[in-house]
């Protein structure tokens, strides 16, 4: 009578449960559940015999056990390969279509949390276990049972095992750091460390306060079931009451599974979970026998992962780097890590004071940063890692190339090695001509140049134009054949073409960087003509400061510069500016632009139309802002911009007034 009662209890409790958590239907009320549960507990503590394994008052976490046991996984809980990039994803369905014509693939998000095993004998579960080493885990049931989604009990009474992730929503972590924090206790990093410290506590009323959740994906013995395919073990892993994650998709083919990627390489922080990637998996589960393994990865799936923004890793050295300046800038060298979709195996440390300020380290673990194409940098030193077998930095005092004595600037943080003969100097210089923005010699890179030079063909950028008379010595190295050797030749040649801007940029005079070539160019149109310039014509010059002007006449001073030079023209280089002359209009002379919000075309090119015209574009509203154009949501510089009276062109207005009205 009692027993009935009680399990009748438990059937409707469980099913209230699942509604509620994994469906996210309620179909009873709060209150309801709440005297149903009432009740269960008064009739367990009366009758404790009758307190039953897949009670749902277990859920509140009551067990405390003395030691993790170890349990050993029928079947290993495999690992899976990584990949990065587009590329690899290709290569995968290549290795594929190798052996399956035509495979369709099923996409899962990644979720970031920790994989574990349920094993259900019965139709009860009987044991959560983790993955350990995927052969031998830690039963961790006790834990398990207090997850509001893992079914206490199945529809069927079967035997089966399934395996997922347990994770913990970004929200319930968010809140629980918030707890620790006030509490003085010591944060989480992330979901998974925080989800991974819940299930490993002997007293499981910790991870019943801290709302875990489970994805399930995968039947280690799908087939046992009838189950021919992952898409129909997900379908019956649904149909057991499991949670199966909902943006799950069926790919036809590779290009769909790219499609997929993409999606949530965008979307991913509109979920409630954090994932890491994408795990591609053949569909078939025939396909996936015929594919196999390779020690324990299958050959059948694989796991993309998002590119990273931050990842840890060790400073294994630091080194000195001279540039083509002079400049003597610290480099770490790293333990090679995937970030943002490259290996890194090295970061600026950009100088002394930067390094003591952050107090690095040789031996140090360090949190590298990298967002979108932008240079990595270092965002902070883990010093709770530190063993004390650190080694502090110390600057060099000589060149590491020529062995000259470095010097510091005055009011520079940067130390220079002096001598203009300096290889190192030398062979930065020969790489920056060469580079994409100074004469873009497509093929020669750092190694090239480097190699080059070492064997005496290369000295002074002028050099690379009598490269050709050695033909046939660089055709005989190894590693080159007649056609690499031509293309070079041909970079060489077509870079005769070029305009100033490029040549001035590429001469590497100090301080004329890409935008002041242009600047000077534009303003001379010839280099004879910024040759013969005055110091004091050159500061007139709008946008050329003191520093540079006296940097650019001391440049032409210099006899072996000038020799180079004649050298040049005598080769055939184009010396005058191809780009267009400035066509001053009396709506953009000498008039500060400020440009908001979106603009139909580029602002890139809106800023090139104003300076074209004569005008100059700042980021800032001010009292000496003269025009702010506007596109559409503009945001606070609008706001500014009205508030101070200043002239507002919609950007209609703009383009009309670009066109001369
Ligand atoms: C997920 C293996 C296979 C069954 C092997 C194909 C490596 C962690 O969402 N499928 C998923 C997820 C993980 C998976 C498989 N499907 N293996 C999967 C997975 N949707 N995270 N993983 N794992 C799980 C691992 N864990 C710790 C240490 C080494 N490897």
């Amino acid at each position: 009578m009692i027993e009935k009662r009680i399990d009748e209890l438990i059937k409707i409790l469980n099913k209230a449960s699942y509604e509620y958590h994994t469906l996210d239907m309620p179909t009873i009320t709060d209150q309801e559940y709440d005297d149903y549960y009432a009740e269960l507990v008064k009739l367990e503590t009366e009758h404790p015999n009758l307190v039953r394994e897949d009670s749902p008052t277990v859920r509140v976490g009551s067990v405390v056990i003395d030691g993790f046991e170890k349990v050993t996984h029928e079947v290993p809980m495999m690992s899976l390969g990584d990949i990065f990039n587009e590329e690899e994803i290709r290569d995968f369905d290549n290795k594929v279509r190798k052996v399956i014509p035509n495979p369709s693939y099923v996409c899962e998000l990644k979720i970031d949390g920790l994989s574990v095993s349920l094993l259900y004998e019965k139709g009860k579960l009987v044991r959560g276990a983790t993955r350990g080493d995927g052969t031998t885990g830690e039963n961790i049931t006790h834990n398990v049972k207090t997850i509001k989604t893992v079914p206490l009990s199945l529809p069927e009474d079967i035997d089966i095992e399934v395996r997922g992730e347990i994770y913990m929503p970004k929200t319930s972590f968010e809140m629980l750091n918030e707890e620790r924090r006030k509490k003085g206790e010591k944060e989480f990093a992330n979901p998974r460390n925080a989800a991974a410290g819940s299930v490993r506590q002997l007293d499981s009323s910790v991870a019943a306060s801290r709302n875990l959740n489970t994805f399930l994906y995968h039947m280690p013995q799908a087939t046992n079931y009838g189950i021919q395919s992952q898409m129909e073990a997900l379908e019956y892993m649904k149909k057991l009451t499991f949670v199966v994650n909902p943006n799950i998709i069926h790919a036809k083919n590779i290009d769909e599974v790219i499609d997929y990627i993409t999606y949530w390489q965008e979307h991913r922080p509109e979920l409630p979970y954090e994932i890491d990637g994408v795990v591609i998996k053949v569909n078939d589960l025939g396909d996936q026998r015929k594919l196999g393994f390779t020690a324990r990865v299958p050959k059948w799936a694989i796991a993309y992962k998002f590119p990273a923004v931050e990842v840890l890793t060790k400073l294994v050295d630091i080194e000195f780097c001279v540039g083509r300046t002079g400049k003597v800038t610290p480099r770490a060298d790293l333990t090679p890590v995937h970030l943002a979709g490259s290996i890194i195996s090295s970061v600026t440390l950009h100088n002394e004071d930067y390094i003591k300020e952050k107090d690095i380290r040789i031996g140090d673990t360090i949190a590298i940063h990298k967002a979108g194409d932008v240079i990595p940098e270092v965002v902070e030193v883990k010093r709770e890692r530190r063993t004390g077998e650190e080694k502090p930095f110390e600057m060099a005092t000589h060149c590491p190339i020529c062995g000259t004595e470095l010097v510091r600037k005055e009011s520079e943080a940067a130390y220079f090695c002096l001598n203009p003969n300096c290889d190192a100097r030398k062979i930065e210089g020969l790489i920056h001509f060469a580079s994409r923005d100074a004469m873009n010699l497509e093929g020669f890179g750092e190694n090239i140049v480097e190699d080059f030079y070492n064997m005496g063909f290369l000295h002074t950028v002028d050099d690379y134009y009598t490269l050709h008379e050695h033909k046939e010595d660089l055709q005989s190295l190894e590693g080159f054949g007649e056609k690499s050797i031509n293309n070079l030749m041909d970079a060489i040649e077509n870079s005769k073409h070029n305009s100033l801007e490029r040549l001035l940029f590429g001469l590497g005079i100090r301080h004329v960087g890409k935008k002041t070539g242009v600047i000077l160019a534009n303003h001379y149109q010839t280099l004879t003509n910024i040759m013969e310039a005055t110091l004091e014509d050159l500061k007139s010059v709008p946008d050329i400061g003191d520093t540079i002007a006296e940097s650019v006449v001391e440049y032409f001073q210099d006899e072996k510069n000038i020799a180079c030079i004649r050298r040049l023209e005598e080769y055939g280089l184009n010396f005058s500016y191809q780009g267009k002359e400035k066509e001053i209009t009396e709506d953009f002379a000498d008039k500060t632009f400020v440009l908001t919000g979106t603009l139909s075309i580029p602002r890139e090119e809106a800023k090139q139309m104003i300076e074209f015209r004569g005008g100059k574009v700042t980021s800032g509203v001010t009292k000496k802002t003269s025009v702010v154009v506007v596109g559409e949501n503009p945001g606070s510089k609008y706001d500014k911009a009205k508030e101070l009276g200043i002239v507002i062109w919609e950007e209609e207005e703009f383009l009309h007034k670009v066109n001369n009205n």
